[in-house]
């Protein structure tokens, strides 16, 4: 694919369920930029993207802005905003710094719940780790196979029990603090910004689940996320995680 005149060409590196790299192809999209998307092999990611980005770059997305290895989800954000400042800018003027600052909240703490939960949901229904490529149940060999590659990520990822009781037992106060952003105009405006991208990706990943959407609906991450990222059914029924370890919703505000 040649590049437009003055429009380097993009080459993204992917994990297609991935949410950081679902939170670049929004950008992508927003911005009307066309990119060449490579998905690199599940299991031997790792050391494919390291061939690429380097040593210990090992996690998608990356991106090559002509030939150049730009990796990790902020970085590219950022690259692109640079390569077309004028069509929905993602850190707009008045609130750049504000929104950067927040984006580091995003790229870590929420991020990493989005796949902490998920991995956990799956653990106690892994006949439902196809739906995650989009596949339907899986017959008792996959579930075998999905049992096995669900204990490597609980191991890869550092969940236990009590770390997932925990993270549930914190999702009220995250999507909390997502309501916060919201009202301080950092995200939830008629453009995006690029922690709306970061939220909506992860808020569409958690709602995978279930027994998290109660809690999910009503706030606004929720409503937000689904202008960005629009949420079709979940992936894995509800009753997945332990009785009594999803906190109740309250009422919608
Ligand atoms: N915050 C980083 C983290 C990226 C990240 O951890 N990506 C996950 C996919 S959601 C990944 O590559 N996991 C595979 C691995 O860690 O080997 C970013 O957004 O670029």
């Amino acid at each position: 694919m040649s590049a437009t005149a003055g429009t380097p060409k993009l080459v993204l590196h992917q994990l297609p369920p991935s949410h950081p790299c679902a939170t670049v192809r929004r950008a992508l999209t927003l911005k009307g930029l066309e990119v060449e998307r490579v998905d690199v092999t599940f299991g031997r990611h790792g050391e494919e993207m390291a061939a690429i980005y380097g040593e210990g770059r090992t996690t998608v997305p990356g991106m090559l802005v002509d030939d150049e290895p730009v990796h990790g989800t902020v970085a590219i954000l950022r690259r692109l905003d640079r390569i077309r400042p004028d069509v929905a800018p993602l850190y707009p003027a008045p609130i750049a710094d504000a929104v950067r600052d927040a984006e580091a909240w995003a790229d870590g703490e929420l991020q990493d719940l989005g796949r902490r939960l998920p991995w956990g949901a799956l653990h106690f229904r892994p006949e439902r780790f196809g739906a995650l490529l989009g596949r339907g149940t899986l017959d008792g060999a996959g579930t075998d196979v999905a049992i096995r590659a669900i204990r490597g990520g609980w191991r890869y990822h550092g969940i236990t029990a009590e770390r997932l009781q925990a993270d549930l037992a914190g999702l009220p106060a995250i999507l909390a603090q997502v309501d916060r952003y919201v009202d301080e105009g950092l995200m939830g405006g008629e453009a995006p910004t690029a922690l709306d991208l970061h939220v909506g990706a992860t808020i569409r990943v958690l709602a995978m689940a279930e027994d998290l959407r109660p809690l999910l609906r009503g706030t606004r991450a929720w409503e937000h996320a689904q202008r960005w990222f629009p949420i079709g059914e979940s992936s894995v029924p509800a009753g997945a995680y332990p009785e009594g370890w999803v906190p109740a919703a309250t009422a919608p505000q």
